[in-house]
């Protein structure tokens, strides 16, 4: 079931998404701080408010940006825009976007869509001028004339846990592209705001793939997603109803923007490389490698040329068989490409970045970790859709992701203690199976429960990983439904106006 075409759907009332549930509630009194913020900040009201999602993974992590299909599900946490045209008042236009949280002070940025973005100073309004230069760059890819920049107010707020990899920073990037539409008076179609948000997001300096975007805009309630790229497609994936997903944070929080040159985008170049590597030992030349091979998956029909060869057109085997261990240094790998990192990777500053900070490569691992977690969500795809027993199926999908868990843990190497520790006290106290979601290095887990267990398993962790935590004051108790809760599949971005 393929659903992407349509638009982002516009809304007068909250229910159609807040429906399930108390959250309709919660989020009437969240457009009431809004609005209030709105006035006290710009002393007006706003045209219209945008929502969108985060996420859960489910299996398939660190494979987005090599090209393979990943399966999340949006969560129920969100972020909401309120937004608003400021035309004609003489000075320059300004964009101005203020928060309901106080943490977070109000930033102006120049209503131009051509600024560079500071990296080097991280703003947290930096991911709304992501979105504003992301519909800029479409709308002028698809020759819409959106006439001369005007000034625009905004406010937001976002639940979302930030470095937690539930995507807070899709839900901001994606709420913000989606209202900055809205007020143009444009709607695309969501297919092609999944693509261009993606693209947005990488202004803020990771070299992402489009797992995030695609989820928080193309989501649907009750199902999670097979998401496919080159082009981005989304089928819906239905759960089976005894299992749910239990997300429960780590603690320990992964600042992405500011660690990407040792950990994301280290792991971005590391792919690179090994499927450049890769494919010059299956027989390319090295130059035609270099220009034409960009992610793991582009050798994929190398491998089922060369199976003859090597018996097997299954690239794990070619990994195996081609890459060494044994980490790579810089030079290793200029000897087998013939030509030095540094001109591979010239026209990408983070990437460059990459190098400085790098010792070596770790090829065969990244490779294997990769190539395997491709594999092991289409397995859990069919796992799903197969005529096991609810039993069964929730046994084998919970060994998937125990699996998953172990690459990146072993070969991705984008765990950290807190995860580990967290992992195991899920399995310990009766889950299928556990692993890290989202980039990793800190961040949440997800659990699948059996139904029938849920509340025990929540107790159990906040007695057995929470409470030392509660007692060390690195959180407040009354705060612990916000580091774990069971969650279902939600529905995806939309528009209101009311
Ligand atoms: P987080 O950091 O959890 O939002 C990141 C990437 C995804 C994907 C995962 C790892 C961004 C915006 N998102 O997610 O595309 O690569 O890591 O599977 O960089
Ligand atoms: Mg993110």
């Amino acid at each position: 079931m393929a659903h992407e075409e349509l638009p982002i759907p516009t809304f007068s009332s909250l229910g159609p998404v807040y429906g399930e549930g108390s959250s309709l509630e919660e989020a009437e009194l969240r457009i009431q701080a809004i609005r209030k913020k709105f006035a006290d900040s710009f002393g007006d009201q706003p045209d219209l408010f945008s929502r969108s999602p985060g996420r859960v993974n489910l299996i398939g992590e660190h494979i987005d940006y090599e090209g393979y299909s990943v399966l999340p599900m949006a969560i129920r946490q969100d972020t909401i825009m309120a937004i608003k045209k400021r035309e004609g008042s003489g000075a320059a236009p300004v964009l101005r976007i203020a928060n309901v949280n106080d943490k977070y002070s109000t930033c102006t940025y120049p209503a131009d869509p051509n600024q560079e973005i500071d990296l080097k100073n991280h703003k947290w309004g930096h991911y709304f001028i992501c979105g504003y230069k992301g519909f800029y760059e479409y709308a002028k890819s698809k020759g819409i004339n959106v006439g001369v920049p005007f000034g625009l107010d905004v406010v937001v707020d976002g639940i979302v846990p930030t470095g937690s990899g539930l995507s807070s920073s899709a839900a901001f990037v994606c709420s913000a592209t989606i209202a900055i539409m809205a007020v143009f008076g444009a709607n695309f179609p969501k297919k092609e705001i999944a693509q261009l948000t993606c693209e947005c997001e990488r202004h803020i300096g990771t070299q992402s793939g489009g797992m995030d975007q695609a989820i928080s805009i193309m989501a649907k309630t009750g199902f999670a997603e097979l998401i496919d790229f080159n082009p981005i497609r989304a089928s819906d994936v239905k759960l089976p109803a005894g299992g749910t997903f239990v997300i429960a944070h780590s603690l320990a929080e992964s600042q992405k923007a500011v660690t990407a040159a040792t950990n994301y985008n280290n792991r971005v170049v590391e792919c690179r490389l090994a499927s450049i590597v890769l494919a010059i030992k299956l027989g390319m030349q090295p130059k035609e490698a270099i220009s034409k091979v960009k992610t793991l998956s582009d050798v994929e029909g190398l491998c089922v040329t060369y199976a003859g060869t090597h018996g097997s057109s299954d690239p794990g085997v070619a990994v195996k068989e081609f890459l060494n261990e044994q980490p790579y240094t810089a030079e290793d790998i200029e000897k087998i490409i013939s030509e030095s990192l540094t001109s591979v990777f010239a026209n990408s500053a983070t990437s460059l970045d990459v190098l400085k900070a790098a010792k070596h490569f770790k090829l065969f691992q990244r490779a294997s970790h990769v190539y395997s977690e491709a594999r092991r969500v289409h397995a859990f795809r069919d796992t799903v859709q197969s005529k096991l027993s609810e039993e069964e199926m929730l046994k084998k999908l919970g060994d998937l992701m125990n699996d998953s868990h172990h690459s990146c843990s072993v070969l991705y190497e984008c765990s950290c203690p807190e995860l580990e520790e967290l992992v195991k006290v899920c399995r310990d106290n009766g889950a299928l199976g556990a692993r890290l979601t989202g980039a990793g290095w800190g961040g949440c887990a997800v659990a699948l429960v059996k139904e029938s267990i849920v509340p025990q398993f929540i107790l159990n962790l906040k007695e057995s990983f929470y409470q030392s935590r509660i007692e060390k004051g690195v959180i407040s108790k009354n705060d612990l439904g916000l580091y774990v809760f069971a969650s279902k599949p939600s529905s995806g971005a939309a528009i209101f106006k009311f």
